[in-house]
């Protein structure tokens, strides 16, 4: 097949422009409005994510009246551990989340992210725990929020916002993740959008050689958590 010069330009032309978008796609998409890339699913061991799995919903995260692309799943345990748990063993802490690598310089950086959960459960009543979600990076568990118990027909919103400062330049993953003690219940629902980091980090440049990183994260010092 032949395309003439003109032809041929065009063609170089949109693949630079899909090259700047994919670039521009892999910095980090918190709001989701583009589907779930560069973002990848993590389900913990023995956890699900539901039904539906990790899956994007419209949902008003904030409660401003205005719905959006919303990363959604129903978490809780997937393989009780026995017949009873929680009564005849501990019950398990399972469920699933998000997350990606990104390239981190040197000084402070402000990690945000709105959560909820709704529980539109159709038998009535409560559900005793919504659900945890926690922010971690590189393996360090660095802001948290708790539901708590959440009557049917109800929505409980929360955040996560933490400030801290990265000792020096590296990549690392971020995740956000969001376990119950018990099996995904029907009709309960846990909700992530709106992550944001400021200053925004750059695409990893080597992720996979740089994995033993993760431990280092350690050395970023905590300023403040609240939820
Ligand atoms: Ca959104
Ligand atoms: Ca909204």
């Amino acid at each position: 097949m032949q395309i003439g010069k003109g032809a041929a330009r065009i063609a170089a032309g949109l693949l630079l422009s899909a090259v700047g978008a994919l670039a521009n796609a892999q910095v980090i998409n918190g709001n989701f409005e583009s589907g779930l890339d560069p973002w990848k699913n993590y389900i913990t061991d023995n956890g699900t994510a539901g039904p539906g799995g990790i899956h994007l919903a419209d949902f008003d995260i904030d409660g401003d009246g205005t719905v959006s692309n919303t990363v959604a799943m129903s978490v809780g345990y997937a393989v009780a551990p026995c017949a009873a748990p929680g009564i005849l063993c501990p019950s398990p802490t399972e469920g699933a989340g998000i997350y990606q690598w990104a390239h981190f310089e040197e000084g402070p950086v402000h990690f945000h992210v709105d959560l909820a959960v709704e529980n539109n459960s159709p038998y009535g009543g409560y559900n005793e725990d919504g659900g945890t979600f926690q922010l971690i990076l590189g393996g360090n568990t660095v802001g948290e929020w708790s539901a708590g118990p959440i009557d049917a027909g109800s929505v409980i919103r929360g955040s996560i916002d933490v400030r801290d400062v990265m000792v020096a330049p590296m990549d690392m993953w971020f995740m956000v993740k969001t376990t119950r003690h018990w099996a995904s219940a029907e009709g309960l629902t846990q909700y992530i959008d709106n992550v944001s980091i400021t200053p925004v980090p750059e695409p990893a440049t080597n992720a996979m050689l740089l994995l033993g990183l993760a431990v280092i994260a350690g050395v970023m010092r905590r300023n403040g958590v609240k939820g």
